[in-house]
């Protein structure tokens, strides 16, 4: 019996199940999604957190990963009404957000120009006028200018709207897209995969079963991609386990995902303001209950705009093992959504300094978690 396992064993006041089904995973078994509930609900944060982080220890050892990216938001327009969404403006008011040319996105490049950064990030509402002509299009001039700039852009939600629009299929139109520079897909729009849910809090836009089969078409392409789930409002925790096991299942399938991100629910300036954000300690579990249940996925990460430096930092201690990256104050969702972090940028050596103060070795990354 290792160290851990004799901890877990011996813990006073522990549920006994608990203690099982955690045993189980530090074996290397899969949970299945009753034992996965168990752990949401009866699961000691304690004992969750030593199982978690046994298993991102095995994995990664003390590493913890981040990169040097930035954002680009075409713009807050969007056609969709997401009720969580504290960033987008409709098309009818469209005066009040943004909309960036293909000029002024490449000029945001161009900022970047000598710098060593390794991605940039590109991601936001869905407006109507930018198509998929007109992506591929920015695509094409950000290769142009900067061929090694690895091309992380847009969530499964946008991707449907451009292709459908296009009268193509995913398969035509991610080709298309991969032609003209896209590298990869990341993992916004998933939210929660439940049917009920999303008719409550996201009706409009794409299912989940889309959203899964654009993933499954990206992988298959060769394009890899991120999995998000936005966690924390009207959710149970069936359904936290219900979405992690469609994307455990796909990613059995492809091994195409390179990380999954839980994205707390910040309740500022939305329509579903009326709701309390979460606890801290409901934040550490559910980094702890994903690491434990997503057996094939290679890195959790915790995206520290939208959940703070300081609870990123303690997140460390339950399963994570990665920390987004640098951002350079590119991003806006998570501030207007009420996120502590109203300004996020951190140069390398501010990020290096928050994972080795919190007793782990940093180490940057590219986008598909080589060393850099
Ligand atoms: O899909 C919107 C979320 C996502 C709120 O792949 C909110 O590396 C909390 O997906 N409270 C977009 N969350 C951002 C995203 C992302 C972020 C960082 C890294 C990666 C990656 C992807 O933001 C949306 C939605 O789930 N979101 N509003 C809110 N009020
Ligand atoms: Fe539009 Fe995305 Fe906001 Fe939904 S979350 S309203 S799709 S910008």
């Amino acid at each position: 019996m290792t160290e851990i396992e004799e901890l877990i064993t011996q813990a006073p006041a522990v549920d006994r199940h608990v203690k099982d089904i955690c045993l189980k995973a530090l074996n290397g078994n899969r949970l299945a999604p009753e034992e996965g509930i168990y752990l949401f609900e009866h699961g000691d944060v304690s004992v969750l957190g030593m199982t978690a982080h046994a298993i991102r220890e095995n994995k990664h050892g003390r590493k913890v990963f981040y990169n040097r990216n930035f954002h680009i938001e075409p713009t807050n327009v969007c056609v969709f009404t997401c009720n969580f969404c504290s960033y987008s403006r409709m098309y009818k008011h469209r005066d009040e957000g943004w909309e960036l040319s293909i000029e002024q996105m490449l000029g945001k490049v161009k900022e970047y120009d000598g710098k060593a950064v390794t991605e940039v990030h590109i991601v936001g509402g869905v407006h109507p006028k930018m198509n998929l002509e007109f992506f591929c299009e920015l695509l094409r001039q950000i290769k142009q200018h900067r061929p090694d700039l690895h091309i992380k852009a847009f969530t499964a939600v946008e991707l449907d709207y451009m292709i459908r629009k296009a009268g193509l299929n995913y398969h035509q139109g991610l080709l298309k897209l991969k032609d003209a520079g896209l590298d990869s897909l990341p993992g916004g729009g998933a939210e929660i995969f439940d049917e009920q849910i999303r008719k409550e809090i996201c009706a409009d836009k794409c299912n989940a079963d889309e959203w899964l089969a654009i993933h499954q078409t990206a992988h298959e392409l060769g394009m890899h991609s991120n999995a998000t789930m936005l966690y924390g409002h009207i959710e149970s925790y069936t359904h936290r386990i219900d979405h992690m096991e469609r994307l455990r299942k796909l990613q059995d399938k492809t091994g195409g995902f390179n990380t999954f991100i839980p994205l707390k629910f910040r309740n500022q300036n939305n329509a579903m303001s009326h709701l309390p954000e979460v606890t801290m300690i409901e934040d550490v579990k559910n980094y702890a209950v994903s690491r434990i249940y997503l057996d094939n996925f290679g890195h959790i990460k915790t995206y520290w705009p939208m959940i703070g430096k300081a609870t990123a930092q303690v997140s460390l201690s339950y399963g994570v093992d990665d920390l987004d990256g640098t951002i350079d104050d590119s991003t806006k969702i998570y501030s207007m959504a009420g996120s502590e972090e109203q300004n996020p940028a951190m140069s390398s050596a501010e990020i290096k300094e928050l994972i080795s103060s919190a007793g782990f070795e940093p180490v940057e990354r590219d986008t598909l978690y080589k060393e850099v």
